[in-house]
């Protein structure tokens, strides 16, 4: 094998084989068991198989980590290193988990039934992108003198919260992490971190990485566990300063109880989303336009909160639009994730499985027509597929249409006019993402503004690239942005000193 060949699916078998995952809890530089001696199995949605057992963390084993993250904020061993050996820690810990990227990737892609092409080309290169990025930002951003009369000089000044809790979803588990971990650790904070019980593996190893990079103990670090206990340890621990999380909007809300009913820690939430691609009838690039639309909602298997899912397209264009995209969905194959050719891998877990099928029943039902996908595939390797499924005949007010599903499912509605477009586009308590798509520049900059999302892509899908913020209007996100310096507002309290200099004697 030449060094740039891809490894083929039996060599990522043969490798993932070999993995030593990491299970136990990683707190104060080391890892160590939780404190009740519990385990829990974590498993390839692939397959159906246990992977390996991780260690089963409680609210006591947050206690610890708080304890642990509190000393090192409060002895200042992180927030007060130098700004340039604070960058070249978080620097190096990127490029660690890029020369890594091989094993962490297979990590990821066993524990979550991501395709491997995805986690080796996306999910790893966008994890140290973001760490990098941020960590980049710590000698760069400056605080502010105000214009505060003579005899006076007022200095606006950003400092970190102090002790901050993340709770990570399952699909994207070490790119979400990066998003929450690079600006909090940036902007020196310490961290209680915990992934979603369906995938810790990646960050276990990450975190070990950190170490690796210099990271001083007690600055990171990862409880494993269920999100009833341990996340909500997190969200209403007394010495938490703040809180990230991305998820549910169910589960989101709760924060805000959590918050509210302890010490009013600061909440920043990333949810749910139901988002649009708007379709005018002038756009000519039918092939780009497909690759686009399929990507936007197929992609990671439509467990994505950006994923495009409702197709809102001009009635002239609505039969070549499906047609192009019957077309383009030969280009994203379901299978194995491990095999470098697969596109869609397994969805996440069993009880999420029938979620999805649910709502294609659900869809059925309510009079819908699946005009590709629809049932549940690959049944024999005991994992849990779902091909690209699009439902035609639909209308505003089915669930399908309405309800965030987070597989593989697109829903068809056409319009007619410009306006239509828009209330159809905004007819949604979520504000996440969404696309347009036209030739003409003003009702792109029309369209654009009107939609209450906090991304607006314009002839393509995309969440840009980590110089822009990331979140989501209504329902979608709640106080806070990823990505982006805007990321570094939710981990850091803005404090004015305002200093009275006596005139010369
Ligand atoms: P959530 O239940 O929201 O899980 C996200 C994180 O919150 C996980 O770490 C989870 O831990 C934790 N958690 C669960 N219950 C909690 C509680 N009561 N208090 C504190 N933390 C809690 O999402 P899910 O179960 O993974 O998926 C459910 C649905 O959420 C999906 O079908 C999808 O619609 C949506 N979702 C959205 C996103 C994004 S990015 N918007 C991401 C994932 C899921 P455990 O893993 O231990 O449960």
């Amino acid at each position: 094998m030449t060094e740039d060949a891809v490894p083929t699916t039996l060599q990522n078998h043969a490798d993932a084989a070999a993995l030593r995952p990491r299970t136990q809890l990683f707190i104060d530089g080391g890892f160590r068991d939780a404190v009740s001696g519990r385990r829990f199995v974590t498993e390839n949605p692939a397959t159906g198989q246990p992977i390996a057992e991780i260690a089963e963390g409680g609210p006591e084993d947050i206690d610890v980590a708080v304890a642990v993250a509190r000393k090192a904020a409060d002895d200042g061993r992180w927030s007060r290193m130098s700004p340039a050996d604070r960058k070249a820690i978080l620097v190096r810990w990127a490029s660690l988990i890029e020369e890594n990227g091989r094993e962490i990737s297979l990590l990821e892609t066993i524990d979550s039934g991501k395709p491997i092409g995805d986690t080796i080309g996306i999910d790893v290169p966008e994890t140290g992108n973001c760490i990098r990025w941020h960590a980049e930002a710590i000698d760069k951003l400056y605080g502010q003198v105000a214009p505060s009369p003579e005899g006076t000089v007022a200095m606006v000044t950003k400092e970190p919260l102090g002790v901050v809790g993340l709770v990570i979803p399952w699909n994207y588990p070490i790119m979400m992490a990066a998003w929450k971990l690079g600006p909090s650790l940036a902007t020196g904070n310490t961290v209680v971190i915990k992934p979603a019980s369906a995938t810790a593996l990646s960050l276990l190893r990450a975190a070990e990485l950190a170490s690796e990079a210099g990271l001083p103990d007690g600055v990171l670090n990862v409880v494993t566990g269920p999100g009833s206990r341990v996340g909500e340890a997190i969200g209403r621990h007394m010495d938490i300063d703040g809180v990230g999380f991305t998820g549910s909007t169910e589960v989101g809300r709760r924060f805000l109880t959590y918050a509210g009913e302890s010490n009013l820690k600061r909440v920043a939430l990333e949810l749910g989303g139901k988002s649009p691609q708007v379709v005018f009838g002038d756009y000519t690039d039918l092939e780009g336009l497909a690759a686009n639309m399929a990507f936007a909602i197929f992609w990671n298997m439509g467990e994505n909160c950006s994923a495009g899912s409702r197709l809102i397209v001009h009635r002239s264009a609505k039969d070549r639009v499906l047609e192009a995209l019957r077309a383009e969905l030969a280009n994203w194959p379901v299978g194995d994730p491990l095999d470098p050719a697969t596109k869609i891998g397994a969805l996440i877990s069993k009880t999420h499985l029938e979620q999805v099928l649910g709502y294609i029943d659900i869809g059925e039902s309510e009079g819908a027509r699946v005009v590709a996908g629809g049932n549940r595939i690959l049944q024999e390797t005991g994992g849990y597929f779902v091909p690209p499924t699009v439902f035609d005949n639909v209308r505003p007010d089915m669930r399908i249409y309405r309800e965030e599903i987070f597989g593989p499912v697109l829903t068809v509605l056409e319009f007619d006019t410009e306006a239509e477009a828009v209330a159809l586009a905004n007819d949604t308590e979520y504000g996440l993402a969404s696309s347009v798509y036209t030739n003409d520049l003003n009702i792109a900059h029309r369209v654009a503004r009107e939609i209450k999302a906090g991304t607006v892509s314009v002839n393509c899908y995309s969440e840009g690239d980590m110089t822009v913020p990331f979140g989501g209007y209504k329902m979608s996100g709640f106080s806070g942005h990823d990505k982006s310096a805007h990321a570094h507002d939710q981990y850091t309290e803005t404090k004015t000193t305002w200093i009275q200099v006596a005139p010369r004697p």
